[in-house]
């Protein structure tokens, strides 16, 4: 089954979105199996962000994910990647439906609440950069006939 890797970014564990945002994920039906609040360094923000070392953000963003503990997260299911992304909503909350979780909570660019994969690859990546394989708990929930 497909996992996708999840982070309320600091901004959202501030504001005391930790619990919302994991009830929209379970209410969905996605199933949690790996969660921890942890500081990033900024070795990992550097890896985690990678792609976007060379923009003019790169700096503040690193700044920002490691200002405050994140609550990082995989979560499993069918189409769980793209479905995430659509529950999150656009990068900019500006431009983030109502319902999404950036268009309900964000206001600016920079502080968008949470971060989730883009794809597969950046799944797998992402996973493996936060999570030991130990970390990640493999098990059936008892309500899953009436999802799939
Ligand atoms: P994320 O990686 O955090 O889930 O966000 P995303 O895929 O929706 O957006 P991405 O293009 O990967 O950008 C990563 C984060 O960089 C910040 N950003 N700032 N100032 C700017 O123009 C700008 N553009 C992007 C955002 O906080 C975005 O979440
Ligand atoms: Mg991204």
């Amino acid at each position: 089954m497909e996992k996708t890797f999840l982070m309320i970014k600091p901004d959202g564990v501030q504001r005391n979105l930790i619990g919302n945002i994991v009830e929209k994920f379970e209410a969905k039906g996605f199933k949690l199996v790996g969660a921890k609040l942890m500081q990033i360094s900024d070795s990992l923000a550097e890896k985690h962000y990678g792609e976007h070392k060379e923009r003019p953000f790169f700096g503040e963003l690193v700044e920002f994910i490691t200002s405050g503990p994140v609550f990082a997260m995989v979560w499993e299911g069918e189409d769980v990647i793209k479905t995430g992304r659509t529950m999150m909503g656009e990068t900019d909350p500006k431009e983030a439906l109502p319902g999404t979780i950036r268009g309900d909570f964000g206001l600016t660019i920079g502080k968008n609440v949470i971060h989730g994969s883009d794809s597969p690859e950046s799944a797998e990546r992402e996973i493996n950069l936060f999570f030991n394989q130990d970390e990640l708990v493999t098990y059936t929930k008892q309500d899953s006939t009436w999802i799939y």
